[in-house]
This record gives C-alpha cells, sequence and structure tokens, in this order.
C-alpha cells in the first residue's frame, strides 16, 4: 500500500524515467519515394530503400561537438524553419547515438569517402546521418539533404508543415573536380554586396566551392585599396554605359569572404593586369608613361589600355593593391589577369608579369591567371585559366601550371543562348544550353590528362548584364550543368537523365525565384 506522499511522488518519477527510456516514441509514418525527389548534380552511388525518414515536431538535429557540425546543423535548421510549423533543436549527439533524428557527424578520420569534400548520407525510417571528414564534406552533404526534402518547404505561400518525409537511401557522394567554380565581372558592371551573396548561396546549392570575383577592369575598380584611395573614388565611378559605378569597402569584401566561406566557398580576388587596366590609370595621372591620365572609359572593348612596364611607381603600386588583396583573402590564390593585354610590346609583358608573380609570391599567396600568362615564367603551382587557345594553356602546363577550364563556347554564360536572346556577346558564338552541358572537360585540351586539371569555371562577363535578373537570366539554367560537369562521374552523365531532372527541378529555382531562361530544348 502507498503510504505517503513523498512515496507517490517517487513512483511518479520512476514511471516517467520509464517512459523516456524505455519507449521513445514511434515518428508518425509516411511513404516517400526517392522518385518525387531530384539530385543535381547526380552523386557518385545512390542506393534507395523502401523507407522514409519522417521529420515533425519531435525530430531533434544531433550534432558532434564542432563548429562545423554545428553550423551545418544550424543551416538546415533554419530552412526547415521557414517551412515548418515548429523549430527542430539541436543537440550534441554523444549520448544519443541511437535516438531517432537527423545526425550530422564530423569525424576526420572517416573514410568512408576518401576525398576531402566527399560524404555520406545514409537515410532510413529512425534516423537521417550525414557523416563526412571536413566541414566542405558536411556542406556538399547538406545541399543533398535540401534537394531530397519536397517542394513545397520552399514554397512561401502553403501554410507551415506539421511533418515532412525524406526518402530512404544511401548516399556516398564526391567530387570529379577539386576546383569547381563561377566567376562574376563586377567590373563592366557592379553587384552589390546582397547580389553576390545570392549568387554564392545558388552556386552552393549545386556543390561548387569557388567564386572568382573579377574586381577591377577598363570601365571600373571595384574595391576599396586604401593606400591608393583614388582607385576607388575615381576609378569606381563609373560603368559600361556610363552607370553610377560602385565598389565594396574593405569590409564588405571581409563580409562576402565570410559569408562565402560559411558555404566552403573560397573567394579568388581578380585585378587584371597590365591590361585591362583603364580605370587605375585614370584614377592616378602618375601610373601613365605620359603622366597623363586617360578618360574613364565606359565603352567595350579591350586591348587598349596598359600599366606603364618600366616605371618603379608600377611596381609599388602592385605591391600595395596586392598586399592589401591578400591580407583579405584567406584563400591561397590571387589571380592578376593577364588576359588581352595587346597595348603592352611581348618583351614587357613578359617582364611585368615576371616581376608580379614575384610581388604575389611575397605576399604569401599563388599566381592564377588566364592563359596568356603562359607567354611568362610560371611559378610553381601557379594556375591558369583556359578560355580561348588550347595551345597557349599547354605552354602553361608544360611549365607545371594546372589548369582551370572555361572553354568559351561551352562555359562563358554571357554568351547569348541563340540570337534571340535579350543580352549576351556573341563572340564564341551561341551556347545552348544543352551546348553547355554536352562535352567532355578531358578532351577540351587534346592530350592533356586529369592530373593537370583542377576543375572547370563558369566566367559571367558582364558588359551587357545590368541587373541581377540579368546575371540569373545569362547563369541560369547554363551553370547548373557546369556544376553537374565538375562534380558528377562523367561516365554516366547524360543529357537525357540530366533534362529529366532539371524538368523535375525546375519547381525548385521558380520557388527561389531566379530569373532563368526557359530554355526550349530543356523545358518546352
Ligand atoms: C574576353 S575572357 C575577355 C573579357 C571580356 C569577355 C567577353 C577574357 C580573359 N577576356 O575581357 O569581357 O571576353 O566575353
Amino acid at each position: 500500500m502507498i503510504k505517503s506522499a513523498r512515496q507517490l511522488t517517487f513512483l511518479g518519477v520512476l514511471l516517467c524515467i520509464c517512459i523516456l527510456v524505455s519507449c521513445e516514441e514511434a515518428p508518425p509514418l509516411l511513404d516517400v519515394s526517392m522518385d518525387e525527389r531530384v539530385l543535381i548534380p547526380l552523386p557518385r552511388k545512390l542506393t534507395p530503400n523502401e523507407e522514409t525518414f519522417v521529420i515533425y515536431e519531435k525530430t531533434k538535429l544531433y550534432v558532434t561537438e564542432d563548429a562545423d557540425a554545428y553550423n551545418t546543423a544550424e543551416y538546415l535548421q533554419s530552412y526547415l524553419k521557414k517551412g515548418m510549423s515548429f523549430f527542430l533543436p539541436i543537440e550534441p549527439q554523444s549520448h544519443n547515438r541511437n535516438n531517432s533524428g537527423i545526425y550530422i557527424l564530423l569525424d576526420k578520420e572517416y573514410d568512408g569517402v576518401a576525398n576531402e569534400e566527399g560524404y555520406t548520407l545514409v537515410i532510413n525510417q529512425q534516423q537521417l546521418t550525414l557523416t563526412a571528414k571536413s566541414g566542405a564534406g558536411l556542406e556538399r552533404g547538406v545541399q543533398t539533404i535540401l534537394q531530397l526534402l519536397p517542394d513545397s518547404l520552399f514554397d512561401e505561400k502553403t501554410t507551415p508543415m506539421t511533418i515532412i518525409g525524406v526518402p530512404g537511401c544511401i548516399v556516398e557522394d564526391y567530387p570529379e573536380f577539386a576546383y569547381r567554380g563561377a566567376m562574376l565581372d563586377v567590373a563592366r558592371h557592379f553587384f552589390e554586396v546582397d547580389d553576390v551573396k545570392r549568387y554564392i548561396d545558388l552556386i552552393a546549392g549545386y556543390k561548387m566551392n569557388t567564386l572568382h570575383l573579377h574586381l577591377a577592369d577598363d570601365q571600373g575598380w571595384r574595391i576599396e585599396i586604401k593606400s591608393w584611395p583614388k582607385l576607388t573614388t575615381i576609378g569606381g565611378s563609373t560603368a559600361v554605359g556610363g552607370g553610377k559605378g560602385g565598389f565594396y569597402t574593405q569590409d564588405d569584401y571581409e563580409d562576402l569572404v565570410a559569408f562565402a566561406a560559411e558555404r566552403h566557398i573560397t573567394i579568388i580576388p581578380e585585378i587584371d593586369m597590365p591590361g585591362h587596366t583603364n580605370a587605375a590609370l585614370a584614377s592616378y595621372p602618375e601610373l601613365n608613361c605620359d603622366g597623363q591620365a586617360p578618360d574613364l572609359y565606359t565603352g567595350m572593348r579591350v586591348g587598349f589600355s596598359s600599366l606603364c612596364v618600366d616605371k618603379e611607381l608600377t611596381y609599388v603600386f602592385l605591391d600595395d593593391v596586392i598586399g592589401e588583396l591578400a591580407a583579405m583573402t584567406p584563400g591561397k590564390y590571387i589571380h592578376i589577369g593577364g588576359d588581352e593585354s595587346h597595348a603592352t610590346p611581348k618583351e614587357d609583358y613578359i617582364s611585368f608579369l615576371n616581376k608580379a608573380q614575384a610581388i604575389v609570391r611575397k605576399h604569401g599567396k599563388v599566381v592564377m591567371g588566364w592563359e596568356d600568362i603562359s607567354a611568362a615564367t610560371l611559378k610553381k603551382g601557379s594556375i591558369v585559366q583556359h578560355w580561348t587557345s588550347a595551345k597557349v594553356a599547354i605552354k602553361g602546363i608544360e611549365q607545371g601550371a594546372k589548369v582551370v577550364l572555361s572553354p568559351a563556347p561551352k562555359t562563358y554564360l554571357d554568351m547569348k543562348y541563340d540570337s534571340a536572346s535579350r543580352i549576351g556577346l556573341t563572340w564564341a558564338g551561341h551556347t545552348s544550353v544543352d551546348s553547355a552541358y554536352v562535352w567532355q572537360p578531358l578532351e577540351v585540351i587534346k592530350g592533356v590528362s586529369k592530373k593537370d586539371i583542377l576543375g572547370i569555371e563558369s566566367p559571367l562577363w558582364s558588359e551587357t548584364a545590368v541587373t541581377m535578373d540579368d546575371i540569373e537570366y545569362l547563369a541560369f539554367p547554363r551553370i547548373i550543368g557546369h556544376a553537374e560537369l565538375g562534380w558528377s562521374d562523367p561516365n554516366v552523365l547524360t543529357w537525357v537523365s540530366y533534362r529529366k531532372r532539371m524538368r523535375s527541378h525546375r519547381t525548385r529555382l521558380d520557388l527561389l525565384k531566379v530569373n532563368y531562361y526557359a530554355a526550349a530544348e530543356l523545358f518546352k
């Protein structure tokens, strides 16, 4: 018989403990098949099962105790919060590994996938587990999780959901190429910090890992250099067509770098030289051989400007600019352009580039440049970016450089899709969505082997792109195909599979309000 209130309390506590320990409440059931979801880029290995993981109000996010796992969990949490009626708590996984829930696990010793950016995803009725050996791996994996969530989660118009299903499967995944990049030309037209952040978010969704910012050209200088302030006050004051221009303060730039780093995206800054420098030359008369500053330039010609190769001051200028840029750049590369220096005599070009490379090295960074820099003596570890001449790129590779592939007819996002495109250039032809997708990276430069190729980059030159809508119209959907070529196994990719997946994926682009071009060959 129960004799006292104290005994009653004791029994009550015991009962509660029993419930908590022995019978964790079973999650509700749902049945979602992999056929209802699309993955782009296509993973290496995808094995669907018959089970469904259900996210509902009792679901928790369990993490290993480190910043990367926690940040990844928070990122997923923020997406789930947008479309669901409740908030998933994040807890350390140490004592809970057998509970039902979502697990984000960083394990430096993990050898399930050897690649630094690889990850494994195991989804069944009980658990959804993402494992990787690096923060970058977790980032690529969480993007796969987001693609496995229902589109309705991304729909601002639906009422918050109380329960969603994630199709059961095992994904083992890793990239084909270490470098998967996009380039944004913010010099011909300037794009605000928030626009660049949106671009970063969009490319992160397809597992790209590099954003190359073309920060200076004839028409505009877009990055604050404290020791040479007129570069931005004068050089940054206009744009192609004579717009008002703009520039990033160093605080803006550091904000961008940090924002990209959260998505494990490296920003590579480019200051194009010795050509493409009219904005700098217009800002400081003393940088010119004749001491006369040219007018600011708002046209679209290339190849008419050059830094003054023989002037001592040119190298003081470079040292200051690269020094400040290097201090804002956690990544290892600084891009020094080097393309289309038609106004610089060849001997001068070579001597200039050799000095410029030494300055980049002095500031602890590695040189990246357009393939044209192969004319100089390249330092060890350099990257040449192929855009138009395989012959020139090979000269760089022969010097031991690795190559990033940006063949203009396939990857230049500023080429018109066809003659009806409302903006874009045509010098490398028209680039339809299927043409941008159907090519083999290993065949771009004959005789070059995979070990020479660091990866792929999609440049978007902005002579004709004025607004973010213009950027999205030119980039999407072509850039998604490039992301897949950079990540997935080339032996299994087909246009038919890609087209089928893109047709389903279109809803997601609509919900994210991406101003993509609805190409007939893809969507009609
Ligand atoms: C060539 S690609 C350029 C750029 C132009 C672009 C337009 C390269 C290294 N130079 O200066 O903006 O074509 O498509």
